[in-house]
């Protein structure tokens, strides 16, 4: 076998495993749209909240659903801490479907969110929306937000952990926003984006709305364009050597 022929055969072997790669790029996961009050923790959003404002990816899923007790969006069922009726002054995430607005700016179809207080207690607490990428590639993310009522929160976007904080702020006045993008963040299967709101103090008053939290996702740029390619050619490659050679014979073989 000519080094030739040795080459074109290596590039086969090389490329064959990359040509059976599925594609996965370009899927957009909506939090407003996806919502779902059937299950928790099984999807690629889960709703927690946290008893303390310690942001180190471990947070409490809600495992109650029902409609909200009092205040804004009241009558709305959302994701919730405790056992019975929600309160307003607890941890809770959901959609307003009944449209009460009790002088806030939660509008109808629109997501929202309270940190509440802890357990038991008065100490700040955090309610947190997480996004688990499905997939190894790059994010884009649209999150924008803003205060329901005249409440005092900080808010945090963390990959994992506060150790990965992407950005942070606060909000203490009604229809103040606050926005964030970013464009081609890696992300590595199972990362967890966490979007958290705390209640930075008093938990009166603390409602946010997400006006908006997007996420697309792209899979890492398949190596099977590529790979094709040189595969395409290493074959066509070893068919005018293979052709050659026959022309070749053939001459010599009738070469008196
Ligand atoms: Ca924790
Ligand atoms: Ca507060």
């Amino acid at each position: 076998m000519t080094f030739k022929t040795t080459a074109y055969l290596l590039v086969l072997i090389v490329c064959c495993p990359f040509t059976n790669n599925t594609v996965f790029g370009g899927v957009v996961f909506d939090a407003t749209t996806d919502f779902s009050t059937a299950s928790n923790g099984t999807g690629a959003w889960r709703y927690s909240w946290s008893n303390d404002t310690s942001r180190d990816g471990n947070y409490e899923l809600f495992g109650q659903t029902g409609p909200l007790g009092t205040g804004p969006g009241s009558g709305s069922p959302v994701w919730h801490a405790d056992a019975g009726a929600p309160t307003a002054q607890r941890p809770y995430l959901g959609i307003n479907t009944t449209g009460e607005l009790d002088g806030s700016t939660w509008q109808q179809g629109e997501l929202g969110f309270h940190p509440g207080q802890s357990g038991g207690g008065t100490d700040p607490s955090m309610a947190i929306l997480t996004f688990t990428s499905p997939i190894t590639g790059f994010a884009n993310i649209i999150f924008d937000i803003e205060m329901g009522l005249n409440g005092n929160i900080s808010w945090f976007i963390d990959q994992n952990t506060d150790a990965g904080n992407l950005a942070s702020g606060s909000m203490s006045s009604i229809s103040e926003t606050a926005s964030f993008s970013i464009a081609d963040l890696w992300v590595n299967k199972n990362d967890n984006l966490n979007f958290i709101v705390a209640s930075n103090g008093n938990p009166g008053s603390d409602l946010v709305v997400i006006k908006q939290a997007q996420i697309e996702l792209n899979a890492v740029p398949e190596p099977s364009s590529a790979m094709l390619v040189i595969f395409f050619l290493g074959t066509i490659g070893i068919y005018r050597y293979w052709s050659e050679s026959l022309r070749l014979n053939s001459r010599l073989a009738t070469t008196p």
